[in-house]
């Protein structure tokens, strides 16, 4: 694999190039039953990005703040069980980074039209640091802005085309992360569709 300079953060192109269509297809089932939506921060403002989640819970936001819930408040149902192809995936891209360990949990699914964005944030509604997570792209392609501990660090901008990996652990793991305004395009399976998919150890 391909180790960039930037410590805690392994870039596996084209890592799940194989499973594109597969995965697409896995993620309209996981929606059928948790449809996409837009959650609203808890300063009230709607997100750019759509989402849903599989898994033993899913990461949610609404007035009440962020967290990570058992139940999908749309339903009142249990998330969809993690597809098997989808773990096993981030477990050997893991596995191929120096974390052999890593089994995860739930898998949040970002959906991206263009003009969506994600602003600079960091991800700490996980109970386990010690686990890295795992973010696979599917369809149209992203800047992915990488930041550093501090807001205020200013980010690289990393292309991600369909059907790469990034896992990242250790020091990293806390980095302020965000995704740049996506642009219109056309990709043969999405469409004008990004999807994102971030494996993690929640619980
Ligand atoms: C996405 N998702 O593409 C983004 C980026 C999220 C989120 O940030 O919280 O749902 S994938 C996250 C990512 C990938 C590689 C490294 C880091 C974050 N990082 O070092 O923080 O929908
Ligand atoms: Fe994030």
């Amino acid at each position: 694999p391909e180790t960039l300079a930037l410590p805690g953060l392994t870039s596996l192109p084209g890592f799940a190039l194989a499973e594109e269509q597969a995965l697409l297809q896995t993620i309209d089932t996981v929606a059928a039953r948790a449809p996409f939506r837009r959650m609203k921060t808890p300063g009230g403002k709607e997100m750019s990005a759509a989402m849903t989640n599989c898994g033993a819970a899913g990461w949610v936001s609404d007035a009440r703040g962020y967290r990570y819930a058992r139940l999908d408040p749309q339903s009142g149902q249990p998330w969809p069980k993690m597809p098997d192809s989808f773990r096993t995936l981030a477990q050997r891209a893991a596995a191929q980074s120096g974390f052999p360990g890593f089994v995860p949990d739930m898998a949040l699914i970002n959906r991206y039209e263009p003009g969506a964005r994600m602003a600079l944030h960091q991800d700490i509604d996980e109970r386990n640091f010690a686990a890295p997570i795992v973010s696979v792209s599917l369809g149209l392609s992203a800047i992915f802005l990488w930041g550093g501990p501090k807001r205020t660090d200013k980010p690289a901008r990393l292309p991600l085309h369909s059907g790469d990996v990034l896992v990242w652990g250790g020091t990293a793991r806390k980095y302020y992360h965000g995704i740049a305004p996506i642009k219109t395009g056309e990709h043969k399976l999405t469409g004008a569709t990004r999807f994102n998919l971030t494996f993690r150890h929640a619980l």
